[in-house]
């Protein structure tokens, strides 16, 4: 398996794991997690042998935003022709299904991360919040406009214009969370969960995560012909039939994702 700079990578069983690793600075993003975190997410998606993806980082940060460090002396040009964002979106993009598992800090740039995976697992320790306001900026990795969507615009605009964090339990109450464990449990459960994804059919799985991401991004009946179509299409894959044929057999499925 590569070796990166700034994160760790394993692979268990069906699930691929992207440890943030740069514990000096908080696993603060900069350019190279960017593109560390974006190489090994593209390299287990296009793996036939990978059905889900774990981001976490360390017990005190998932991640503690982008790295104001890198950022700080740049001008407004240089922010956007020096390519700090090109690998974001194309990591939102994998199909593999992302769980982010979020211990300690998720701020600014960590948050967005968190939102650009399908899951947010939190360990009751989690702290989220988008801070850019008390740097004199904003959120520029999808936050003004992921965390609208994701909560509500209300509280939202609350939490990016006075940069307030919020604990675990109130990130769940907001449905940012799916749910909170125990600080020592959040592992295992985030496996236990990416296991349970892995282990279904890997075409039905992509289409799925297609679909969820259109009903972000499209109006309803866009949606809702874009569910009916690739719906459909499941129907031409070996898995449809092993899956229904199981169904009727009272047995588990054996999918060989096709
Ligand atoms: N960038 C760079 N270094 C950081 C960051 C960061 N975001 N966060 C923490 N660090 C570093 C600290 O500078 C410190 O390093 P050193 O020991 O060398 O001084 C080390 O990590 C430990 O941090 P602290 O000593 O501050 O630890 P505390 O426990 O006292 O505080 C906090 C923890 C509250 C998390 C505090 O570190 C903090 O407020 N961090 C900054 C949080 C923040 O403002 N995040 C938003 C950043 S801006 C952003 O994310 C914009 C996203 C869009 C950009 C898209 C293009 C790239």
């Amino acid at each position: 398996m590569t070796e990166y700079e700034t994160i760790l990578v394993r692979q268990e069983g069906r699930v691929g794991w992207i440890t943030i690793n740069r514990p000096d600075a908080l696993n603060a993003l900069n350019t190279q997690v960017m593109w560390d975190i974006l190489s090994a997410a593209e390299a287990f998606d296009a793996d036939e042998g990978v059905g889900c993806i774990v981001v976490t980082g360390s017990e005190r940060a998932f991640a503690a935003g982008a790295d104001i460090k890198e950022m700080e002396a740049k001008s407004g040009l240089e922010m956007l022709m020096g390519d700090h964002f090109g690998g974001w979106p194309r990591f939102a993009a994998v199909r593999t299904p992302v769980v982010a598992a979020v211990s300690g800090y998720a701020l600014g740039g960590g948050c967005e991360l968190a939102m650009m995976c399908d899951i947010i697992l939190a360990a009751d320790t989690a702290k989220f919040g988008q801070p850019e306001i008390n740097l004199g900026v904003m959120p520029g990795m999808g936050g003004s406009q992921r965390l609208v969507r994701a909560i509500g615009y209300y509280k939202a605009a609350e939490l990016i214009l006075t940069g307030r964090l919020i604990d675990a339990t109130e990130a769940e109450r907001a449905g940012l969370v799916s749910r909170v464990v125990p600080a020592d449990e959040l592992l295992a459960e985030a496996g236990r969960v990416a296991e349970t994804i892995a282990s279904k059919s890997l075409p039905a799985l992509y289409a799925t995560k297609a679909a969820l991401d259109a009903a972000m991004e499209t109006p309803l009946a866009e949606g809702l012909r874009f569910e009916r179509h690739v719906f459909a299409a499941l129907f031409d894959t070996a898995d449809q039939t092993e899956g229904m044929a199981a169904f009727r057999e009272k047995r588990e499925p054996r999918f060989e994702h096709r």
